[in-house]
């Protein structure tokens, strides 16, 4: 393999595929997937003319599209391969709703309060023997007689939480194979992972370092994967190269900041219905526009966004009439009752909110739930203040969309703890995310800042994303395969010289 480029075929495996189906009046038409993960590796596309995608068959129209394919890949528009996996409907379930969403998702975003929850009693048990492990081992199953087909020598690309423990099957199955896990979500300290018991924690940890690199977007969330090998698993580890000696393999851990394709957003961004959604937002805005979009998901912090609009308020009567904050929320997971009540929590605020400061004219927030990406695009352009004030996150990618797309020279108010803060944080006005009065004093400062100072930002911010762009995170990625590969090289002709 050389730099950049592939000489082995690729398979991704990811829990969404880059089509779905749907049923329309009895026909089944393709669709492209959705969300920021099959967004990212749409990027892939280029090198997937020799391999194929591996994801689960999530409706009932994809299970008929799986059994008309006979369990074999099929052909989508792009030039590659993508095959489906039908699985067992209830080991799905609870590998999904009880064991991914929430219990590792919780785990990894700091999100369980202790003195209530978890309860790991013998649902969570069987849940993971009888969903989480069996959904592994049947995509793990698929993966690698797609790496077989391929000649067992393929570069197999995993992706996030759902699927910890295929990296074994394709290790066992396939040895010559190069096994890279991308990890989308953070990574915490090792502590977080204790709330699972011990031989549950040790299957997953122990699932990664079958792999030859497990990546993540920052650093710390690299250096806290190393260290809960050293800690919980007991491993030898190098902190300044972040590996790990697990018998006579090395398994690197390396950080990718994930973007955004800068290109393809800003053509969708050029469309008529934005536009049309842009004047509509014009046509209704105050002087200032407060932004936030995101999915209702409590790593996004969302009440507290709220409460420091109100605190905002509450410091500066003289901003009453001439501010609005903008939500565009996408209801996310309302299957997870955590999630259900959320939103409620969301609702019951905002109309608290409304009631306290605002008058038949003006309503200070504007809810907006639903999936709006048109007129999120023109929300972008514009916002005077974009909010991403999470409690802990993956990336946040809406913070490289919003400063691609501003037109006003807007302020990005950013989380200390998103993993976009180690690009964009120098350009940003950062927040602590449950210091509600230090978001309400950043807002203010980003409504006050000069045009100047504000220009400045926005245009750094911006040139930021567009040297880090999604092609760049995936080709670093692919150097650093090449690498690793070089070394096995080696590793493998001393192998041959010994007696
Ligand atoms: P998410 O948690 O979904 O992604 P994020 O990275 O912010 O978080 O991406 C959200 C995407 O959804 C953006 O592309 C945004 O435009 C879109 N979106 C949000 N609200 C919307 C709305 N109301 N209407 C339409 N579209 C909306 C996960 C991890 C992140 C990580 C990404 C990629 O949780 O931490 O950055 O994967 O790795």
């Amino acid at each position: 393999m050389s730099e950049g480029d592939p000489a082995r075929p690729v398979v991704v495996v990811a829990h969404r595929g880059p089509v779905s189906f749907v049923d329309v009046d009895g026909d089944r038409e393709m669709r492209r997937g959705a969300g920021g993960l099959v967004t990212a590796l749409r990027g892939l596309r280029g090198y997937l003319e020799d391999g194929v995608w591996v994801c689960a068959a999530l409706s009932d129209a994809d299970r008929a599209a799986v059994a008309d394919s006979g369990d074999k890949p099929f052909e989508v528009d792009g030039g590659y391969r993508v095959r489906m996996v039908a699985l067992d409907p209830d080991e799905h379930h609870r590998f999904y709703a009880i064991i991914a969403n929430p219990i590792l998702w919780f785990i990894q975003h700091y999100l369980w309060d202790l003195s209530n929850a978890p309860d790991i009693t013998g649902n969570e048990i069987e849940a993971f023997e009888h969903g989480y492990v069996p959904i592994n081992r049947a995509i793990g199953e698929a993966a690698a007689e797609e790496v077989e087909r391929a000649g067992g020598r393929a570069l197999v690309m995993i992706h996030d939480y759902h699927f910890y423990l295929v990296g074994p099957e394709i290790r066992r199955r396939c040895p010559d194979a190069l096994v890279h896990h991308f990890i989308h979500i953070p990574w915490p300290q090792p502590d977080a992972w204790r709330v699972l018991p011990g031989w549950m924690r040790r299957r997953l940890i122990e699932g990664l370092l079958a792999c030859d690199i497990v990546a993540f977007h920052t650093e710390r969330f690299a250096r806290n994967f190393v260290l809960t090998c050293r800690e919980l698993l007991d491993l030898r580890v190098d902190m300044d190269s972040l590996t790990v000696d697990v018998g006579d393999r090395t398994v690197a851990a390396r950080w990718y900041p994930i973007s955004i394709d800068a290109a393809d957003l800003e053509e969708q961004a050029s469309g008529q219905e934005v536009d049309l959604e842009e004047r509509r937002i014009e046509n209704g805005r105050r002087e200032f526009l407060i932004l936030r979009v995101d999915r209702t998901d409590l790593s996004k912090n969302i009440l507290r966004g709220f409460k420091a609009f109100d605190q905002l308020l509450d410091d500066h009567p003289e901003l009453s009439g001439r501010v609005s904050f903008l939500a565009l929320l996408q209801p996310s997971r309302q299957d997870v009752d955590e999630y259900v009540e959320y939103v409620e929590r969301i609702r019951r605020l905002v109309a608290d909110i409304n009631l306290k400061h605002g008058n038949p004219e003006w309503q200070p927030i504007s809810l907006q739930m639903g999936d709006a990406l048109p007129r999120a695009m023109a929300a972008y352009r514009q916002y005077d203040v974009l909010v991403v004030n999470s409690v802990f996150d993956g990336m946040n990618l809406v913070a490289k969309e919003g400063v691609l797309l501003n037109r006003r020279n807007g302020v990005l108010v950013l989380s200390e703890h998103t993993g976009v803060h180690e690009e964009l944080g120098a350009f940003a006005l950062t927040v602590h995310p449950f210091d509600i009065q230090a978001l309400a004093d950043a807002m203010y400062a980003a409504i006050a800042m000069p045009q100047d100072e504000r220009r400045t930002r926005l245009n750094a911010c911006a040139a930021v994303v567009r040297g880090n762009d999604l092609a760049k995170w995936l080709r670093v990625q692919l150097d650093d395969l090449a690498v690793v590969e070089a070394g096995r090289a080696e590793l493998n002709r001393s192998e041959v010289r010994s007696p």
